[in-house]
């Protein structure tokens, strides 16, 4: 990993959490009555201090390769908004009835730190602040074009995309009796829609504030899958390999949850290979912007490699 990379993530992630701060506080927005104090405490628990910030770092390099005169603070919106979603997805898989976990980002889960009721509603209140921000005319002065952010995001985060795709890794820890453990396919599925969608979201809607054409939208689509693909299997091989210390979240859940990864199906060295063909995949899909694209393409050596 590029030291030059990890201080790019590294000073963006402070700036998204200025911008996340600042959207997350008690002061209420017009048509707003009143933002409870234990609310707002512990959704801004759920969403600063920690966090690779990703997300919301692919949706601003792809829209600032495409449009180098866009700022981070015009792409702020957006970029909380994508960063919202993922944080509510956290702190609801991390609650008893999910994933049951006590421990996220190195810092005790939503549910632990606050109660049961107040870490559903935490999760609630910032899945429906992205579309809020999404919404807002300070995200980006074209309604279509906030309307399409909002479609994006909605398709990526819903039914048929993460909370689907959720709804099956629940299904395949045998949670529902009799439901069959899914096969290769099957798991490719559920891991398409569970963590996939969501970062190739943050690369569509990227492109869609960049200005891409239809032909650029399909590539950084592409660009996301492999990405979201990328990011599964290292998440997979993460849980069998790191510690707790390392990700700051327990680890070898997925054998003890009996659940199928292709890490199970595969073995460490076959994904490892897999894993090297898709950051070069990834990179081949730069090669228009040349050198300008480099961000990116270490941006996808970093979803690979990463140990966190
Ligand atoms: C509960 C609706 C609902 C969805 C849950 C997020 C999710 C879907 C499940 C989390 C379980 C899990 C380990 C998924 C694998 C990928 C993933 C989303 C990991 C966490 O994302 P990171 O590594 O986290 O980007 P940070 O903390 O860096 O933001």
């Amino acid at each position: 990993m590029t030291a030059a990379f990890e201080a790019a993530l590294a000073d963006f992630a402070r700036a998204l959490e200025a911008g996340l701060a600042a959207r997350l506080d008690a002061v209420p927005r017009p048509g707003e009555i009143v933002r409870p104090a234990r609310l707002v405490a512990a959704m801004r628990h759920a969403v600063l201090a920690g966090g690779k910030r990703l997300r919301p770092f692919l949706l601003t390099e792809v829209a600032r390769l495409l449009d180098p005169g866009l700022t981070i603070d015009a792409l702020m919106p957006a970029a909380a908004a994508i960063e919202c979603l993922h944080c509510y997805s956290l702190v609801h898989d991390d609650l008893p009835a999910m994933d049951d976990d006590a421990l996220r980002r190195g810092r005790p889960t939503v549910h632990i730190a606050y109660d049961e009721a107040t870490a559903i509603l935490a999760g609630d209140g910032l899945l429906t602040l992205a579309f809020d921000l999404l919404a807002d005319p300070a995200c980006h002065a074209d309604p279509a074009v906030r309307a399409a952010l909002v479609l994006d995001l909605a398709r990526a985060g819903g039914l048929g995309g993460m909370v689907g795709g959720q709804m099956l890794d629940l299904a395949a820890e045998g949670r529902f009796g009799d439901d069959a453990a899914p096969g290769e396919a099957g798991i490719r599925e559920l891991q398409a829609m569970k963590t996939g969608a969501l970062i190739r979201a943050a690369t569509v809607m990227g492109g869609r504030l960049g200005g891409a054409s239809a032909a650029e939208s399909v590539r950084f689509g592409r660009f996301g899958d492999i990405l979201g693909l990328a990011f599964q299997l290292a998440d997979d091989l993460l849980d069998v390999t790191a510690t707790e210390r390392e990700m700051g979240k327990a680890v070898a859940k997925d054998a003890a949850h009996g659940k199928g990864t292709l890490v199970a199906l595969h073995g460490v060295d076959a994904v490892r290979t897999e894993l090297d063909r898709l950051v070069a995949e990834a990179t081949d899909l730069l090669a228009p912007w040349g050198e300008r694209s480099e961000t990116l393409a270490a941006a996808a050596r970093f979803v690979a490699e990463r140990r966190r």
